[in-house]
């Protein structure tokens, strides 16, 4: 049913907070309460401003490099991952380590290794400087290279052209990562797949949600910091898919009077680091100006949940510190191992 006046939200869902994302920052927030502050964090936990900041007042201590943590100190790595460079640097400097990278990104840098022990040229779709691709590249720096994009495809030199395989980011377009690979299999046809999808199943499902909402939008709105690689990825897809017009917000107050002029509906998505609490104050600011009725666009319902980093939830048990993860009977948490 319309609303009186015409406007309305449409809402994606999924959208938010993933399984990795949940599963890194209550890592950093039940280190916080198990060992007091400071907690070090090398990099942001997540890329999200908002969490950064709430995490930094409640005594985490963001820090860019492993030298900046003092000896013996403890230490979470961010979610993104790291190269087994920067566990050797923490080894040497006695650090303490907690290893909050997802599993879903270690499974891509036990991807890359396995592939490089078979003396593989990699091919890493992936975006340089990101984290993410920092460290996966750092598990086999002698076989593999970034590709940027399609356009970087024709740039590729390989020791043997029927030998090569690709892996990416996790938090790529899906559409534009398949156009990097059809071009490459253009030049290399016997180019291997990865064992199964790098992008992950987060990525993947709020992409769709915004897909199909994005042709009835007059707007998009994604909530997610700058330097959040899928959420930049959401305002691309929901324009590409045929939204007039999307815009990337840390907080609603962003938000530009003007880009609601002529605008019936607002269609509203988060990136997979970014807490629903931010959504929902976006909602509040467009409802006050006309835009009450919300309707939820489900694509699909996801229910993975990661149990937390090993190290820390031996040291939550000896102190008998809740995990803040389901008990038996609920959800349960799925173990994986990150090592
Ligand atoms: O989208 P990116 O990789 O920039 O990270 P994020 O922190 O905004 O979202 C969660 C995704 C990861 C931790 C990378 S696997
Ligand atoms: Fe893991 Fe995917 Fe979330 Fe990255 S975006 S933390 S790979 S679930």
């Amino acid at each position: 049913m319309e609303s009186e006046n015409g406007k309305r939200v449409l809402l994606a869902a999924p959208r938010g907070y993933c399984a990795g994302v949940d599963r890194a920052v209550i890592a950093v927030e039940k280190a916080l309460e198990v060992h007091g502050a400071p907690v070090y964090v090398r990099k942001e936990i997540v890329h999200n401003k908002y969490v950064v900041e709430t995490l930094t007042d409640r005594g985490a201590v963001f820090v860019n490099e492993t030298d900046e943590v003092p000896e013996g100190a403890r230490v979470v790595f961010s979610a993104h991952g790291v190269s087994p460079a920067v566990v050797e640097s923490a080894k040497q400097r006695n650090l303490q380590t907690i290893d909050a990278t997802c599993p879903l990104v270690t499974k891509v840098h036990k991807e890359a290794v396995r592939f490089a022990s078979d003396d593989y040229d990699i091919l890493l779709i992936g975006h340089d400087g990101h984290e993410e691709v920092e460290g996966t590249a750092g598990e086999a720096p002698d076989h593999i290279q970034v590709v940027n994009s399609p356009d970087e495809v024709h740039k590729v030199v390989v020791r043997d052209p029927n030998k090569v395989v690709w892996i990416s980011q996790t938090t790529l377009s899906v559409d534009e990562t398949m156009e990097t690979v059809r071009r490459l299999r253009e030049r290399f046809p016997t180019l291997q797949d990865p064992p199964s999808d790098d992008i992950c199943y987060a990525t993947q499902n709020r992409q769709v949600a915004v897909k199909k909402f994005a042709p009835h939008c007059d707007l998009v709105l994604v909530v997610g910091s700058r330097n959040s690689s899928n959420s930049v990825r959401l305002t691309e897809v929901a324009v590409d898919a045929g939204a007039r017009a999307s815009y990337l917000i840390d907080y609603a107050k962003e938000i530009d009077e003007a880009w609601l002029e002529g605008v019936d509906t607002v269609g509203v998505t988060s990136g997979a680091s970014v807490p629903e609490i931010l959504v929902q104050e976006v909602l509040r600011y467009l409802s006050e100006r006309g835009y009450g009725d919300v309707q939820e666009v489900r694509t699909a319902t996801e229910d993975l949940l990661f149990s937390l980093p090993r190290e820390l939830r031996a040291d939550l048990k000896k102190a008998g510190v809740d995990d803040g993860r389901p008990k038996r009977g609920s959800r349960k948490a799925l173990s994986v191992s990150t090592n």
